[in-house]
């Protein structure tokens, strides 16, 4: 059986700087040259380029983009799932933005990805030290984890679930990056798969892959580091070579 990887993207970068470091580049680009790997964000593509080396896209099998619902095979468009919100859903967030105790506003907020919305009260727009202090401030406030929850609870056909460190991804019920997995087995059937990814735990958006494939024989799933840890690249890069081993 071959080893079929798929990365969660924010397991490769760091999340305040959302990039590569040198070294991880230097180790990533070697393995990637001799494996077969798929990535898989909550981020768009042009966000995606920002972040990762068109070098090392090119080398994946495919790249899935907003949670699952696209997918980019050599930077082409597979498929797209359209996502229009509701009137309701968009007032419902304005209304939050108002509400939040965080003394910031830096703009961008309701982010339409065409197949999903990403949520943020502190913004897009911010600085990477407002970035900083709004992930420190949610990480003691539970801000988007009570956000995410009265949206699952007031609509049942909504998923909401926490990215990164600043926003919420917000997508039609069951489109969320479980999709991925069957995707995958269209290039790849009956063979090993491998999932990492930073946010594997209910609530996190790796958590609803993390699980179906919990329950699945032939695949495995691995957390790499805490959820938006600044050093996480380096657990993935420590779980690719124990598993180069076995
Ligand atoms: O890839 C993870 C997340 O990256 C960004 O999150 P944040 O800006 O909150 O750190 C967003 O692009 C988000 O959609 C994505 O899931």
């Amino acid at each position: 059986m071959k080893k079929i990887y798929i990365f969660d993207m924010d397991g490769t970068l760091t999340p305040s700087r959302r990039e590569m470091t040198p070294d991880f580049e230097q180790f990533f680009s070697k393995w990637a040259n001799e494996h077969i790997f798929f990535l898989v964000s909550g981020s768009n593509l042009e966000k995606i380029q920002e972040q990762v080396p068109q070098y090392i896209l090119d080398l994946s099998d495919g790249v899935f983009t907003c949670g699952g619902n696209q997918l980019w095979l050599n930077n082409q468009l597979s498929y797209n799932h359209e996502f229009k919100p509701s009137e309701e859903l968009l007032s419902f967030l304005k209304e939050e933005i108002k509400k939040s105790k965080y003394p910031v506003r830096s703009g961008n907020h309701i982010e339409d990805r065409g197949s999903m919305l990403n949520f943020s009260i502190v913004g897009r727009d911010c600085s990477l030290e407002e970035r900083l202090d709004y992930f420190e401030y949610d990480v003691k406030s539970q801000e988007r984890a009570d956000i995410a929850i009265q949206i699952i609870t007031k609509w049942d056909n909504l998923d909401a679930v926490i990215g990164g460190q600043i926003s919420i991804d917000i997508t039609p019920r069951g489109m969320n990056k479980s999709q991925v997995l069957s995707e995958v087995k269209k290039f790849y059937s009956d063979e090993e798969y491998i999932f990492i990814g930073d946010r594997t735990m209910e609530g996190g958006n790796d958590y609803p892959l993390a699980k179906i494939m919990n329950e699945m024989p032939n695949c495995s799933v691995y957390q790499a580091g805490e959820p938006s840890a600044e050093d996480g690249y380096k657990d993935t890069q420590k779980i690719l070579e124990e598993l180069n081993e076995s």
